[in-house]
């Protein structure tokens, strides 16, 4: 990674909207919304041991998982930040199964928010890295008026914005716009997220592969072959493969992104559409990913080009270096055409 100069997420998205005039400055102003959420919930991430915020609110959230308090938090510090900016006419969260509409004291604004508040909760106990993930479109109904399913419901191609924030070792906010891939690491001493990642490209091939193998049994007959043929001894080809798999999404992601990789949650014999979901974890790091030169995808198609039917629809997905996810989708298929 090239050696960057002192550059805030600030400085970095007012350089970005000189190279657009046409911009307006809503979307910078936003932008900058979120990383003040994101230091706030960092914050409280990174002293969850030391407060009672650890554990179950003993609450379940719109899926039927447990929740457990710093979720709630980080969702609730999401919203307050960004419902009254005039940025957005409507945001959905994982941790809410309706629409979360402007309050009527506030102005709408011409974007909706799709988040996962933080994802990857089940490691907040045992101090593993959990992350924020959003994503950001341009309302496609009238102006002024409370954003609809419509505006929510679009294509993953759509997307004006993705990022996610990775509360780990340190904690880093990654984000695109659709030109460059930039990853900013937040100084605690003074509360400035500073660029670490320059304009980040992904391996176009890894020898990293990431997947939960407890779920092997499951597995659709194409991606055992797969799995099988990664781990074989192949110097030509780099196999066998390294298996990282920390079980958060954000963690795995990330590290693939730098590294190079291929992480996969496919569908298997118990879940039909696999586990994660579509609107506000697969499609943004899908934009991501594809934005730093990888490849998204079901298996069969392009995560982005998939036509969304529900909030909170979950999807296979196949993302990272470009390469082997092409190469995990000739398996899949190979199997589906026998
Ligand atoms: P499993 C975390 O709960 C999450 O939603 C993702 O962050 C992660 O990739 C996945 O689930 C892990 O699921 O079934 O492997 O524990």
């Amino acid at each position: 990674m090239s050696k960057t100069q002192f550059m805030t997420l600030a400085r970095h998205i007012i350089e970005g909207e000189k190279r657009h005039p046409e911009a307006t400055g809503e979307l910078s102003r936003l932008l900058s919304d979120l990383s003040l959420a994101a230091k706030v919930i960092s914050l409280e991430v990174n002293k969850a041991g030391l407060v009672d915020i650890l554990g179950y609110t003993g609450d379940n959230n719109v899926h039927g998982e447990k929740v457990k308090k710093l979720d709630v938090f980080a969702h609730n510090i999401l919203i307050r930040a960004m419902d009254h900016g005039g940025h957005f006419c409507a945001m959905v969260s994982e941790e809410e199964e309706e629409i979360i509409h402007i309050p009527a004291k506030h102005k709408i604004g011409k974007y909706v928010l799709l988040f996962d508040p933080l994802d990857g909760s089940s490691n907040i106990d045992v101090n593993n890295s959990i992350g924020t993930i959003f994503s950001i479109y341009k309302r496609i109904t009238p102006d002024d008026k409370p954003g609809t399913h419509e505006d929510l419901l679009q294509k993953g191609i759509k997307q004006v914005a993705a990022g996610y924030v990775l509360y780990g070792s340190s904690t880093i906010l990654v984000y695109t716009t659709g030109e460059g891939v930039y990853g900013f690491t937040l100084d605690p001493s003074f509360g400035e997220f500073l660029l670490s990642h320059d304009d980040i490209k992904i391996p176009k091939k890894s020898r990293i592969y990431s997947i939960n193998e407890g779920n092997y049994l499951y597995w659709h007959s194409g991606l055992k072959k797969y799995i099988k043929y990664l781990q074989e001894e192949d110097e030509k080809t780099d196999r066998p493969y390294s298996s990282r798999y920390v079980g958060s999404m954000v963690a795995d992601i990330h590290r693939n992104l730098i590294y190079g990789g291929i992480f996969m949650y496919p569908s298997d014999h118990r879940h039909p559409k696999g586990k994660l979901r579509l609107m506000y974890e697969c499609n943004p790091m899908s934009f991501i990913v594809e934005v730093a030169g990888g490849r998204a995808s079901d298996g069969e198609q392009r995560i982005m080009e998939i036509q969304p039917t529900s909030l909170h629809e979950r999807t296979p997905l196949f993302i990272g270096s470009e390469e082997d996810v092409k190469m995990v989708e000739q398996f899949i298929i190979q199997e589906l055409v026998k």
